[in-house]
């Protein structure tokens, strides 16, 4: 049993709400951790999530906290024999009638997604941040915020709703990215500008670049969304860059024409990168470099500053 049982934070995260949500559920309705290892915080064992689960189910769907916990509390054991208890719950009624399908990724994806069609800003917050800190900005994004973004995407898609869930998860993964970059922000002169294409509001891939660059201690400037070309021409020709990366999401806003004037700029990057899925290989002028995903975004950056430190010390 002790083998299954998990701590707060792993409860929090599968179920998709707030540890602070957990210990009000254990101090005001007894839906605590039972398994008691002497020396070690209590555990959840897979009865209490169990239970736990029907306690968030019933809240989401409008029960008040004190009913959901007294059916919580009298529901029979699921799990006899100790078997672990299902954690896939697909949320229905207040969660907003459906999920957000999230693939192959993990428990925490699959966290995230029901915290997002809860609109429960605390939950999706606190699951991006513990990610970030655990495993990095490049494993969170590739693991649990592209999985859900990609997963939020396509259901609006199929049925035109979700724009709160999509404006919601947006504000909570650039508050989270921002926070990491402000936790470990790098010295030396930036020599990597970020900016988005002209008219280009698509800003999350741009913001998990510069929290990455951060992390990999590479300075940088972040430009941010809708950039005119004239403006980028002109922090280019005041910043003299090393690379600049262009961010476009859409066709709409893959100009190449961006692309050909800054390396048409009196101060000419040593690289342009044309990054998102926006871009068109066969119409990208000649020497504008197309990363594949964030770690090649991140790796080039960072060779193109380091290439550059070394000739200004040659
Ligand atoms: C969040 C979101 C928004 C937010 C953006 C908030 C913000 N601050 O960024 C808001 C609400 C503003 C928004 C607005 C709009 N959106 Co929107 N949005 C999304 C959503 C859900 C996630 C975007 C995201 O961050 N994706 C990140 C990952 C998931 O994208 P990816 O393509 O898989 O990225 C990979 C590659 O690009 C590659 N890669 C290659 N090089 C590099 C380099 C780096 C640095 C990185 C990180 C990755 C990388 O790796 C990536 C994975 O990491 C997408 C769905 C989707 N699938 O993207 C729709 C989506 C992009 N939006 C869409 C649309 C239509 C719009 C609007 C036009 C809606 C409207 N009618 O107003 C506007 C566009 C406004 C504009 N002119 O830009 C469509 C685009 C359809 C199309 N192909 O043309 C999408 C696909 C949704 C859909 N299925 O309909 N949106």
């Amino acid at each position: 049993m002790v083998d299954e049982a998990l701590s707060a934070g792993a409860v929090a995260r599968r179920l998709g709400v707030a540890v602070t949500t957990l210990r009000t559920w254990h101090q005001r309705y007894g839906l605590g951790p039972s398994e008691h290892v002497p020396g070690h915080h209590r555990r959840y064992t897979p009865t209490d999530l169990a239970r736990l689960e029907i306690m968030r189910r019933l809240t989401a769907e409008g029960v008040s906290p004190a009913e959901a916990a007294r059916w919580a509390r009298q529901a029979p054991d699921p799990t006899p024999n100790g078997a672990v208890a299902p954690t896939r719950i697909h949320p229905t009624g207040r969660d907003g009638g459906g999920t957000i399908p999230v693939g192959r990724a993990g428990p925490a994806a699959r966290g995230l997604a029901r915290a997002a069609m809860r609109l429960d800003a605390a939950a999706i917050s606190e699951t991006i941040a513990h990610a970030l800190a655990a495993s990095g900005v490049v494993a969170t994004w590739e693991g649990l915020l592209r999985p859900v973004l990609a997963g939020i995407g396509e259901r609006h898609a199929a049925t035109a709703g979700l724009i709160d869930v999509e404006h919601l998860v947006s504000r909570c993964v650039s508050e989270a990215l921002a926070a990491a970059s402000r936790a470990k922000v790098p010295t030396g002169p930036a020599r990597i500008l970020l900016s988005c294409a002209d008219e280009e509001q698509h800003t999350l891939p741009l913001e998990a670049l510069a929290a990455a660059l951060a992390d990999a201690g590479v300075s940088y400037r972040m430009l941010g969304a809708r950039v005119p070309v004239a403006a980028l021409v002109e922090a280019v020709n005041r910043t003299g860059p090393a690379a600049v990366v262009l961010w476009s999401h859409t066709r709409a806003t893959a100009d190449p024409v961006q692309l050909s004037a800054l390396l048409a700029a009196p101060r000419r990057p040593l690289l342009v990168l044309a990054a998102g899925p926006g871009w068109r290989a066969d119409t990208l002028p000649a020497g504008v470099v197309r990363p594949v995903d964030l770690a090649e975004a991140v790796s080039l950056s960072a060779a193109v500053r380091d290439s550059l430190n070394q000739s200004r010390r040659d």
